[in-house]
């Protein structure tokens, strides 16, 4: 098929880099909300390896963290511990105690590329999982994870880096653990969206590519510069997808669905400031 190079999504230029940790030999000990088995953590393993070289094909370089085998078997999840827009980063408060720690090793690395880190501060607690950047503007999600006291902090900070930002509350949907397992932005104004997020006044001034009944899993799918990165097994998104444009990597990621992950939570990915 012709495939189209579509803008950035990022006006202030592509990704570089993504941190990633692979997940540790405690992985099917962290929180899950899902019945859908325990991982096997070879296949997370090999999964984890794939993705990490489709974020390569994208041109990015990885910041590779060890597995933590012993403490946090949540922390391959690692987008949830910070957020860096291309002006700054952002440590988060995760809301579930047993990945507060996450954010140490996080912050280690971070400190190496970002002059200053700004950070949610108690009594607030956000996931990174809960805030879709979609250009100038950021959706954050209130959620069972980031209350209201994290979104209001998070807001201002990211107004001193000159973005606006708004907040949806995703309590009541069912099946959604972030905002981000029911959106994506792509660029050029367009979000995937879940039904049950389409509608949402919040969202009227994007164009919305709408996640078909059966796929929303896939509604968790990544713009990397040129590339969309999308879970396999959702072919009928895929093709919606593909249509406008873009060119899309299936990746397989049972393992961490069994965890309640999504495609995006397993890297965060900037470029680093000057
Ligand atoms: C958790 O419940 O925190 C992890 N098992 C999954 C976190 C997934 N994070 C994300 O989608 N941003």
């Amino acid at each position: 098929m012709l495939v189209r190079i579509v803008e950035n999504p990022y006006s202030d230029g592509m990704f570089t880099h993504a941190v990633i940790r692979p997940p540790g030999a405690n992985f099917a000990e962290g929180l899950t909300t899902v019945e859908l088995g325990t991982p096997d953590l070879k296949v997370a393993c090999k999964q984890h390896t794939a993705y990490c070289e489709a974020l390569q094909r994208c041109g990015l370089t990885l910041v590779r963290l060890d597995a933590d085998d012993l403490h946090f078997p949540d922390s391959t999840f690692v987008e949830d511990a910070a957020i860096l827009t291309p002006r700054g980063a952002i440590l988060m408060r995760p809301g579930a105690p047993s990945r507060s720690g996450e954010v140490d090793a996080i912050r280690e690395t971070l400190q190496e590329f970002y002059p200053r880190l700004d950070a949610i501060i108690a009594p607030g607690t956000v996931d990174g999982g809960d805030i879709c950047e979609a250009g100038d503007h950021f959706f954050i999600g209130i959620s069972h994870r980031t209350n209201e006291a994290g979104a209001r902090k998070l807001a201002e900070i990211l107004a001193r880096q000159g973005y606006r930002a708004s907040c949806v509350d995703i309590r009541g949907i069912p099946n959604i653990l972030h905002i981000k397992s029911g959106i994506a932005y792509l660029g050029e104004s367009r979000l995937v969206l879940i039904d049950a997020l389409a509608e949402h006044a919040a969202f009227r001034d994007f164009e919305v590519i709408r996640v078909p009944a059966g796929d929303e899993y896939a509604a968790n799918c990544v713009r990397v510069n040129e590339f969309v990165l999308i879970p396999a097994g959702f072919p009928e998104l895929t093709r919606r997808i593909e249509e406008l444009g873009y060119a899309t990597i299936p990746l397989a990621m049972s393992e961490f669905q069994k965890m309640d992950g999504g495609l995006s939570c397993l890297s965060l990915r900037f470029t680093p400031p000057g």
